[in-house]
């Protein structure tokens, strides 16, 4: 396409689709005139990809997950299309901000974290490979919640991305179906008959989802819940204006909010009744495409392989059940069969506390029939294997039901799935040996670095060409110039230059100063224990005082930078934002220290401020206690991007470690095993304090009020638990963590050295794409492969 037929497009929508002339075209009016240009280069390569499946009468993968964290979509379009340069060239010619355009846009922030992340992720990647799949899910009017700080602690407030036009999706007035719920079950001839008590529809939206140069594009379809009757017509025309509207609100309500919680599990009515309606939806939806084209149900897993993200849609088992036994009338054991035959699980954590669980009670008050499928599902498995129930103290295990309804079931890192197979479903592996398969998490290399990191990926490019972006495992042949001086110099300079940008928006949106010759080192994640901030903002604490010791001395200058929102309800974890913002203002104000040290943490950490400091950082902090976090994906972002990590053997850093080379990874800490010895010792935290004088005075500090005006209390929770139960083995680890962080320091002043690991992190890297990933899930857990790549619209 060339830069004046976009120009065409971006001016005709402007006129024809907003109303506006250039003279009084806003940054919106621009940046929706340009996405609706963009979005028209996707809607070919759309239908064709649908065309080519219906033809090739393909397997289609169907991806469910409660949450898709899709962040903006415009730059990534462009840069699949193969039109961002000329676009950025339309608007130079119009003399405007292109930067500020693409900025202009909402970050669609539908998840919470790692889990929504990677269901993104893969969608762009079931694109690129030309996977017919699509993606389900909610289409929540508020996503996560905006976080604020206020004094230092953590304020929410209601996301409202959906207050401008959505320009990517299509409304689908015509896919809509009828979702039940509560009721009773009732006995015809034989059969089981639900008859629900209230209903709600679900309307499908889409999003279609492009794939690399445009070759292919899938869709996220994402189902929004509107009423059956708009308005009880009987009660507004007796004046009871309020009541009258309230089947639109109640209805309304259960695509309004995702959850804002991404580890304990909300034991909420409107939690249960969100998942089972857009898994029914789903499901209803995947059977009529499946009836359009083929008589006979019992070649479904033929044709279909369902993802289930998590335990969140495991509702999915028993609703297959349900339709094909009850209302079409097979065998229960031939349903379940073909149900089995579809569906697989994913794993994403082994907190007990995140297995959802759901009281009978509930479960049987708005799933009655469900419930009692789920009851002849237990007895049927327990009948064949003995000795583990679904069902366990007037409560449903999700997990449990999910394995057993699941031909596989995958944990997202070899660590995390081999710990799987001795935790938490130790008796379900011993009874179901073959079902569980590794599949290492990924992230796409589009997104992660080509779009994101646009100086990096030109030098690559200049030095390999750009057959990396499709295949990330050709990054390893950046390997030998990675002993080129000039390509080093050109990778130093690049991730200067990035730093010198995030440098500049951090002086600009925050006041505060920093060097962009720091070491700058970035942990950005949800805010929580397993996680450890706290162990990071302890070690700055500690390292700052011994500046204060020692202020002749010749330190490493760093910047500490933080991200991350924790969950409302999460008090421990808002103690923590609470510390890092209130030693940030301490040691930011000092002047003996201000050369070395700084702690930045900007509010609100999306997917969109993810893009904005991984390409700078130097360090990447990957601290969680060993044998919690199940793979991290931030991990691979930041590799991929040429940080080093500081990290525990744990989720994919193991993997990461092997790839990059131990020589450039920088481990501490315990592993799994000796975490789950260590906590058996009594006394641990205190044991470590007493043997560690820096650590014992760090702790202190949250008790004498040095980052409180004084007051002592305001930390003690925090030093309490380090010096007390520390669960996750702050205390612990410390000593070896501040071992490896002055690892850091001194290997950093050497800045040749520095730019040789930082490069061989890029060059080793390209594994943990989430092509690779889906590739394996393809081949090992869907059967399915990819269609005929259609016509490169990149190259048009
Ligand atoms: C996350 C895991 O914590 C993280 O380790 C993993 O990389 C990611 O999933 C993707 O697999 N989990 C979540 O985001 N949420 C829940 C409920 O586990």
């Amino acid at each position: 396409m060339s830069t004046s037929a976009l120009k065409d497009s971006v001016l005709s929508h402007l006129k024809y689709s907003l109303g506006k002339d250039p003279e009084h075209a806003t940054t919106y009016d621009w940046r929706v005139a340009l996405s609706l240009a963009a979005r028209d280069r996707i809607v070919d390569p759309w239908f064709e990809s649908t065309r080519a499946t219906y033809r090739a009468d393909a397997k289609r993968v169907y991806y469910l997950s409660m949450e898709f964290l899709i962040g903006r979509l415009l730059e990534d379009a462009l840069v699949n299309t193969g039109v961002y340069d000329d676009a950025k060239a339309v608007f130079d010619d119009l003399g405007l901000n292109f930067g500020e355009i693409l900025h202009d846009e909402p970050d669609a922030a539908l998840g919470n974290g790692g889990l929504g992340r990677l269901a993104a992720c893969f969608l762009e990647s079931l694109s690129t490979l030309g996977i017919p799949a699509m993606g389900y899910g909610i289409r929540y009017e508020h996503g996560l919640f905006r976080q604020r700080f206020e004094g230092g602690r953590q304020v929410e407030e209601a996301e409202d991305w959906l207050t401008q036009e959505h320009v990517w999706e299509f409304e689908r007035p015509e896919a809509a179906f009828e979702i039940g719920f509560g009721g009773q079950v009732y006995e015809n001839g034989g059969r089981a008959v639900w008859r629900p008590q209230e209903a709600v529809i679900a309307q499908a939206f889409d999003t279609p989802v492009v794939g690399w140069k445009g070759e292919w594009a899938n869709t996220l379809r994402l189902w929004g819940a509107l009423p059956k009757t708009v308005l009880d017509l009987q009660r507004f025309n007796a004046g009871d204006y309020a009541a009258a509207a309230e089947p639109e609100a109640l209805a309304r309500t259960i695509s309004r909010v995702l959850y804002p919680d991404d580890t304990t599990e909300e034991g909420k009515h409107l939690r249960l009744k969100q998942e089972y309606f857009f898994t029914a939806a789903s499901l209803r939806d995947l059977i009529r495409r499946f009836e359009a084209e083929h008589d006979d149900l019992r070649d479904l897993p033929k044709r279909v392989a369902i993802q289930l993200n998590d335990t969140h849609p495991a509702i999915a088992g028993p609703e297959l059940v349900r339709i094909l036994h009850d209302e079409r009338g097979m065998e229960f054991e031939t349903a379940m069969e073909i149900a089995r035959g579809c569906l697989n699980y994913t794993n994403h954590t082994l907190l007990p506390e995140a297995l959802e669980r759901w009281s009978d009670g509930l479960m049987g008050y708005l799933l009655p029939r469900h419930l009692q499928l789920i009851e002849r599902i237990d007895t049927a498995h327990q009948t064949q294997h003995p000795g583990i129930a679904i069902r366990e103290h007037g409560e449903v295990k999700m997990g449990e039901l999910s394995f057993i309804m699941a031909n596989r079931v995958n944990g997202v890192s070899a660590l995390h799935s081999d710990l799987m197979k001795v935790t938490v479903f130790k008796d379900l592996h011993d009874m179901h040996p073959d079902r569980i398969v590794n599949q290492t998490n990924g992230v796409t290399p589009r997104r992660w670095l080509r779009t994101c990191n646009p100086r990096l990926s030109g030098l690559i490019t200049d030095a390999i060409g750009d057959g990396w972006i499709k295949d990330a495992e050709r990054l390893s042949e950046l390997e030998p110039h990675v002993n080129d001086a000039g390509f080093l110099d050109r990778f130093v300079q690049a991730k200067r230059e990035n730093k010198v940008d995030l440098g500049q928006w951090i002086a600009e949106s925050m006041g505060i100063s920093v060097d962009p010759d720091a070491m700058f080192d970035v942990q950005i994640k949800r805010i929580h224990e397993y996680k450890r901030q706290h162990l990071n903002i302890l070690e700055t604490i500690a390292l700052w005082q011994e500046m204060r010791d020692n202020p002749n001395g010749d330190w490493t200058p760093r910047v500490k930078i933080f991200g991350g929102k924790a969950a409302p309800g999460y008090v421990f974890a808002k103690e923590i934002i609470y510390l890092i913002n209130s030693v940030a203002s301490v040691i930011n104000n000092d002047p003996v220290t201000s050369k070395w040290l700084k702690v930045v943490y900007p509010a609100n950490y999306n997917v969109t401020l993810a893009e904005r400091l991984i390409p700078a950082a130097n360090l990447s902090e990957q601290i969680s206690t060993a044998g919690k976090e199940a793979s991290g994906t931030g991990n691979m972002k930041f590799a991929l991007n040429g940080a080093l990590t500081i990290g525990t053997l744990d989720g994919a850093n193991v993997e990461i470690r092997e790839h990059v080379g131990a020589d450039n990874f920088f481990l501490f800490g315990m592993t799994a095993e000796e975490v789950m010895e260590r906590r058996t010792v009594e006394g641990h935290a205190w044991d470590a304090i007493s043997k560690d004088p820096r650590l014992a005075r760090a702790v202190d500090a949250l008790r004498n009020g040095t980052f409180a005006g004084g007051d002592h209390d305001r930390f003690r929770g925090i030093a309490d638990n380090i010096s007390g139960p520390d669960y996750f083995l702050v205390a612990s680890d410390f000593s070896d963590y501040w071992r490896a962080s002055r690892e850091v320091d001194q290997a950093f002043r050497d800045t040749g050295h520095w730019a040789r690991m930082a490069a061989l992190n890029t060059a080793r890297s390209g594994w943990f794409s989430s092509d690779r990933t889906i590739r394996s899930y393809a081949s090992e857990i869907w059967d399915a492969l990819p269609s005929k790549p259609l016509r490169n619209i990149a190259a048009e």
